[in-house]
């Protein structure tokens, strides 16, 4: 790398406390997790801190002068989002999390627009995130569930797709896998869906972190991300929907907030986005996504998705050091078609025990199933290891990661 980036770096690593801070074995913390969670600088901890020091009330009702600030605040948050990935701010619904998000599209859209006999279409390299609400809506209308094929180098298999599409309503797949960091060719599947008259929903949990994302570039009906996987906190997300479509949904939950006018026996909804947003909303974290996203439009995206390929390219040239010992690297080897991930097993060790060893060197990654059972099934891995990469990370992370390996040869014998 280049003197300037690798000074950009030394930055955006010192904005955030945590990574300064070792392990209780004295290790530095080198976090290649962030596909499960990402890392937060000290700007969006501060909008938290600032919330509830300075100005925590509730929103939309309060005509006093902080409640006025976190109402302002909460919505320019939203707007932040919406000009992230070029959207209306009406279209930006704040829900918990992607999960939350497709539940209530499987519920609110997926009630009014499924029938017995329709057809809903998946891939196989789902995050059960975006399998079991389409399983439950699929039970409850007897619908059917179809499957885009993956093949055993984790690409879409795209050659039957308008047979797949064949009386389906609806398309659900994941940007980016959060197993192999597989990028979906999203705007050929969303247009021969829109073609077959279904609709799009983009899971782009692992999406809009690492690639950035315009919804109406790619013409997604609904696309659905975390703030926690892209600096911002726990508990708040995005649903994005088309307005045509989020106005003829009904609401998912119901109460305060998302009413115009109630009586005894009838409710009139509130207008987009608040006719889904029920009771008093998660506004600290919605204002810190704000700060998440002011700080990712910082960096850039582009220089953030050019750092991934990058250290990614490292990272596979190091990993194939260990092949001839048994290595084996799941998923696309090019680095410009994955994100951020790299899935691997060590010859005959549990991913769960390298990861137990790599803690104890300091590194932090991910052994498992990664909420991905069936596609783990279908490719025969009982689990695999996950390392995955963000913006604080660097090749030095991955010389420890590198490290750790040939620490676990040692520990098992290889
Ligand atoms: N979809 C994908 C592609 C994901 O990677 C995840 C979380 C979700 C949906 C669910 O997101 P949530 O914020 O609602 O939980 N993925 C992971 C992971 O890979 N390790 O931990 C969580």
């Amino acid at each position: 790398m280049i003197a300037t980036t690798d000074k950009k770096v030394e930055r955006i690593i010192a904005d955030f406390p945590i990574l300064a801070r070792p392990t209780s074995r004295g290790k530095r913390l080198v976090y290649l997790d962030s596909a499960a969670t990402s890392q937060k600088p000290r700007s969006v901890i501060q909008a938290l801190v600032d919330y509830y020091e300075q100005y925590n009330a509730n929103i939309h009702r309060g005509v006093y002068e902080i409640a006025a600030r976190a109402t302002d605040a909460f919505e320019g948050a939203r707007m932040k989002v919406a000009r992230f990935i070029n959207a209306d701010p009406a279209e930006v619904i704040w829900v918990r999390n992607t999960t939350e998000a497709i539940n209530l599209v499987a519920y609110s859209w997926g009630s009014t627009n499924i029938k017995h006999g329709d057809a809903i279409l998946l891939s196989e390299l789902e995050h059960h995130s975006d399998l079991v609400p389409w399983q439950m809506l699929a039970q409850r209308t007897g619908a059917e569930l179809r499957f885009i094929p993956i093949d055993a180098n984790g690409r879409f298999v795209l050659d039957d797709l308008d047979a797949l599409l064949e009386g389906c309503k609806l398309v659900a797949f994941a940007h980016v896998s959060n197993a192999l960091g597989t990028i979906a060719p999203v705007a050929e599947i969303v247009e021969r869906a829109h073609r077959a008259g279904a609709v799009a929903l983009i899971d782009g949990a692992q999406g809009a972190p690492h690639l950035g994302v315009d919804v109406r570039a790619i013409d997604a009906d609904f696309y659905t991300f975390s703030g926690h996987k892209m600096l911002g906190p726990t508990g708040i997300g995005v649903l994005y929907g088309k307005r045509a479509l989020l106005e003829a949904m009904p609401p998912f939950d119901t109460g305060g907030d998302m009413i115009r006018k109630v009586d005894y026996a009838k409710t009139t909804f509130n207008d987009l986005p608040w006719k889904f947003e029920a009771g008093t909303s998660n506004i600290a974290d919605a204002i810190a996504f704000g700060a998440a996203i002011d700080y990712l439009q910082d960096v850039g995206m582009d220089w953030i998705r050019n750092h991934e390929i990058q250290l990614t390219r490292y990272a596979l040239g190091r990993l194939a050091e260990f092949e001839p010992r048994g290595l084996h690297i799941y998923g696309p080897r090019n680095p410009e078609e994955v994100s951020g991930v790299i899935s691997f097993n060590f010859a005959d060790i549990h991913a769960h025990d390298l990861a137990s060893v790599l803690d104890g060197e300091g590194v932090c990654i991910r052994g498992g199933h990664h909420c991905a059972m069936p596609l783990m099934e279908k490719m025969g891995w009982p689990a695999t290891a996950r390392a995955s990469f963000y913006l604080y990370n660097t090749e030095a992370d991955v010389d420890a990661l590198v490290a750790g390996l040939d620490k676990a040869a040692q520990v098992f014998k290889l």
